[in-house]
């Protein structure tokens, strides 16, 4: 039997437009980008990946840019000619050679599951050892800027039973300004949703202990990142003090971060994330840390769009427990798809693919349509 090899590597910058500004502490989304990356094989089957950030660099040390060359420039060489079945030989051959990346790390992982998938008959959760649940419950951000359209969305997304769970961008004003709008939309929502909030660092230590205090008085259910990454030890004071349960994010920019959160009880939840881990796999080992911790987990999104969002479904779906459930939302903050058979979301869950592979068809139309020259 000859093992297919890869051939090709090429990388495609996406920009989409999104269905409304989207405001975070750190940035305002006009529209999203994407890294797509198509990984093509010599017995003609192809894997597709992605790579995406939020707001440039504004978010992570890897902006789309870089994303491009650096899969381009260094990840290529280092994979084509290589057996495209043995994910662990050619993840190992990244690893001897590239620092960080996780970003583009995560698209080439995922790219190699996709074919691997298409290749063996089986969907990638499959290959991950096999799902323990068909769908994904999905969280919604309200990020409008303005309490009552935020009210109006949410009281939408509950009568289309596409949301229940709501996450609050806050951050970029005064906290008391801000503690007030989350306030607002909980005393609204009531029992019918859990109200949560991403604080995408911006607050200091003194500032997060009193308004996690009176977030948790309005009913919050649920405070991400508060305060800046770096500091293990402050995150770890913050948590113990605060009523509502501090989950870790940006804190976590690799697998070792995890270790090192979970070792200093920085936060009771983790955000996991396919891009801050270096992809489907990458992201498990972080999970895998959180459990032996008991450390609840949430499947979290760099705001990806469909193959990304289908490539965290798929790791998602095979943890033994989600607590949090997840926030793979991506493609529908996005005005059009790249894909042929869009990702599927009913009855307040993502449904997670059971074609081989992630389950994707590129469209190619929109694809050169929206493809940046
Ligand atoms: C983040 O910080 O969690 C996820 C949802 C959203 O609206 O922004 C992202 C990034
Ligand atoms: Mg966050």
């Amino acid at each position: 039997m000859t093992l297919p090899l890869i051939e090709s590597l090429e990388t495609l910058i996406v920009d989409l437009p999104t269905i409304r500004p989207h405001k975070l502490a750190m940035h305002t989304m006009q529209h999203q980008t994407l890294v797509i990356l198509r990984l093509r094989c010599s017995d003609g089957i192809e894997g597709v990946g992605e790579a995406t950030t939020i707001g440039g660099l504004a978010y992570a040390g890897e902006s789309p840019e870089s994303i491009k060359t650096n899969i381009d420039t260094y990840f290529a060489p280092l994979l084509v000619g290589q057996p495209a079945g043995n994910i662990n030989a050619a993840m190992l051959r990244i690893d001897r050679s590239v620092r960080a990346n996780t970003f583009a790390r995560s698209a080439v992982e995922t790219a190699l599951l996709d074919a691997q998938g298409k290749g063996l008959g089986l969907p990638v959760a499959e290959l991950l050892g096999g799902r323990v649940r068909d769908g994904l419950e999905v969280a919604w951000t309200l990020a409008s800027g303005d309490t009552g359209k935020d009210i109006d969305e949410a009281e939408r997304m509950l009568d289309l039973r596409r949301h229940r769970i709501f996450k609050l961008k806050i951050g970029s004003r005064d906290a008391a300004l801000d503690i007030a709008h989350v306030a607002a939309i909980k005393r609204a929502l009531g029992d019918r949703a859990s109200v949560r909030v991403d604080v995408n660092q911006a607050w200091s230590e003194a500032v997060a202990i009193r308004a996690c205090q009176a977030l948790g008085d309005a009913g919050v259910d649920l405070i991400e990142q508060p305060i800046p990454r770096q500091d293990v030890q402050a995150q770890a004071r913050v948590s113990a003090r605060s009523p509502t349960p501090i989950m870790a994010d940006e804190a976590i920019e690799s697998v070792e971060d995890s270790f090192n959160l979970a070792r200093g009880g920085a936060a009771p939840v983790f955000a996991l994330k396919i891009a801050k881990n270096g992809g489907p796999r990458a992201v498990l080992r972080s999970a895998y840390i959180a459990e032996a911790a008991g450390i609840a987990l949430y499947g979290g999104t760099m705001l990806e769009g469909s193959v990304g969002t289908l490539a965290s479904a798929h790791a998602f779906a095979t943890l033994s427990k989600l607590e949090w459930h997840t926030e793979l939302f991506g493609p529908l903050l996005l005005t059009e798809d790249i894909l042929v058979n869009v990702p599927v979301y009913r009855d307040f869950e993502l449904k997670i693919p059971t074609t081989p592979g992630l389950g994707v068809e590129l469209d190619e139309e929109r694809l050169q349509r929206f493809c940046r020259r």
